[in-house]
């Protein structure tokens, strides 16, 4: 028996926990698409597939909280071609407008392509008749197009977490074409913003030659491919509810005591990777300092920087940057009890993670490119009391919608002097009309919301334009 719905992900939503006895077990990741997609699977009986981390073969699909889950093994080879080679070091800073050079090499391609078809393989074999399949991001963009192959009964959706690059960028790809043509064996092609999704559709009409007319692509099968934009959202309510938690509570304000009671608290939090401006938006804060516009003894910044693809040069470099930076402006501008930035690199639980939104007066978002960025809507939604400040950069999808931050260029660090100063001096009335905004923006335009018009178009895609031939 198989399923009528399936979500194929690079990653399954669990994370291994090792006990103390040597055996493991599973513990939901932590992250928004899990609870997006989780009661849509329930209500379709859905399967999710995805690598589970480590190296281990030939493991069986089980059952974790109730989801079905089908994990697919990796070897090294392909974990170093296909997810730190391709996905990571070729398409990744590609799709982030070059903010690191791409490497460009075959081999990595090839394993690009043989985990695709690995992955495409085993969807077809997991979904009964007419199914919906759900293809996730940069990782598997071959996907659709093996899979229709397969498979033309299926209905299949494909989600991009990450921006979708303009001509001039993509263009370099020595693969642009085939991945171009990966993505339209979908039905439905989702983006973060309109910029991608028209980015996407130029690029089909330009590189391989389709009809196209708004949203639409027209294929020569008479198959119809839409593109479109379904900016992402979170749990926002699920965050609320647990900033508003009594252990919650009580942890922010140890968390403000333990940092010696600062009248102000700075907050960034980032996977370390060099797209968050992370280094960029430390150098800001460090010559507020200098100027004696800011002062350690009324403000910290607190940095939480989450380990990320370890394994990868560019992130092993950025480390020993940020590493350096961190040092050097401590050793500067510190005093004893009274570091200038207060440097975290480790994950927390969520818990934490809202502990410390709870408790930060100014959130600090500045990447030079991002998909959307859901750490500037979680703090935004766990500030129900209509505090705390967001600045966040123009280049994150979330800036489309967070229209009442102070928007920053992370390219202008005397622009982002100015708004990080802004916001650690605006008055009360300005930031809860700024927060009142966002809030009702962030509740409204949940993950859940997400999640249910993707299904909904996908499922009405073909019925609306007639054109899908049926074996
Ligand atoms: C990609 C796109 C797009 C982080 N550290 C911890 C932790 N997190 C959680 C955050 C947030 C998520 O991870 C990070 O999401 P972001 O959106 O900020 O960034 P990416 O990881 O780059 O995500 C991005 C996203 O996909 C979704 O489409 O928005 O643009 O790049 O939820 O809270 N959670 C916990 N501990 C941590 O230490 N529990």
């Amino acid at each position: 028996m198989g399923y009528d719905l399936v979500i194929v992900a690079n990653r399954l939503p669990v994370d291994r926990v090792e006990q103390p006895d040597g055996t493991s077990t599973w513990r939901p990741s932590p992250g928004g698409l899990v609870s997006a997609i989780e009661p849509v699977m329930r209500a379709d009986d859905g399967v999710w597939m995805g690598w589970p981390g480590g190296t281990e073969q030939d493991l069986e699909p089980f059952e974790a909280d109730g989801l079905s889950l089908h994990p697919m093994s990796m070897t090294a080879e392909e974990i170093e071609g296909h997810y730190e080679g391709f996905s990571n070091a070729t398409l990744w800073p590609l799709y982030h407008d070059l903010v690191a050079k791409p490497e460009f090499h075959r081999e990595w391609w090839d394993t690009y392509v043989s985990v695709n078809q690995r992955f495409a393989d085993e969807a077809a074999e997991l979904a009964n008749e007419d199914a919906l399949v759900w293809v996730q991001d940069y990782q598997l963009q071959l996907v659709p197009q093996m899979l229709r192959e397969l498979r033309p009964d299926l209905r299949i959706g494909f989600y991009l977490h990450i921006p979708f690059p303009p001509a001039e960028l993509f263009q370099q790809l020595p693969w642009r074409r085939q991945l171009l043509e990966g993505l339209l064996g979908a039905d439905l092609v989702g983006f973060q913003l309109p910029g991608g999704a028209g980015n996407f559709v130029r690029l089909v009409r330009q590189r391989v030659g389709h009809k196209t007319h708004r949203d639409l692509v027209y294929l020569p099968d008479g198959r119809t491919v839409r593109a479109a934009a379904f900016p992402i959202s979170i749990d926002a309510a699920g965050f609320e509810e647990l900033a508003r938690s009594e252990e919650v509570t009580s942890r922010a304000k140890e968390i403000r005591a333990a940092l010696g009671d600062p009248s102000k608290i700075f907050l960034g939090v980032d996977r370390l990777d060099y797209t968050k401006g992370i280094y960029a938006r430390l150098r800001a804060y460090a010559e507020l300092l200098e100027d004696g516009a800011l002062d350690v003894e009324d403000a910290v910044f607190v940095q939480v920087a989450v380990p990320s693809r370890e394994h990868v040069e560019e992130y092993q470099r950025l480390r020993d940057e940020i590493d350096r930076l961190v040092g050097r402006i401590n050793g500067d501008l510190g005093r004893i009890g009274r570091p200038a930035i207060s440097y975290l690199h480790s994950s927390y639980p969520r818990e934490e993670m809202a502990a410390l939104y709870r408790a930060a007066d100014v959130m600090v978002v500045t990447p030079y490119r991002d998909g959307m960025n859901l750490v500037a809507k979680e703090y935004v939604a766990c500030r129900y009391d209509d505090a705390g400040a967001l600045v966040l950069s123009e280049f994150a999808g979330a800036a489309d919608e967070l229209r009442q931050a102070w928007l920053v260029n992370p390219y202008d660090i005397n622009g982002m002097k100015a708004a990080l100063l802004e916001a650690y001096r605006a008055d009360g009335k300005d930031l809860t009309k700024r927060m009142k905004a966002m809030r009702k923006t962030v509740s409204h335009n949940d993950v859940r919301a997400w999640a249910d018009h993707f299904m909904s178009e996908l499922s009405h895609v073909r019925d609306k334009h007639g054109k899908a031939v049926r074996p």
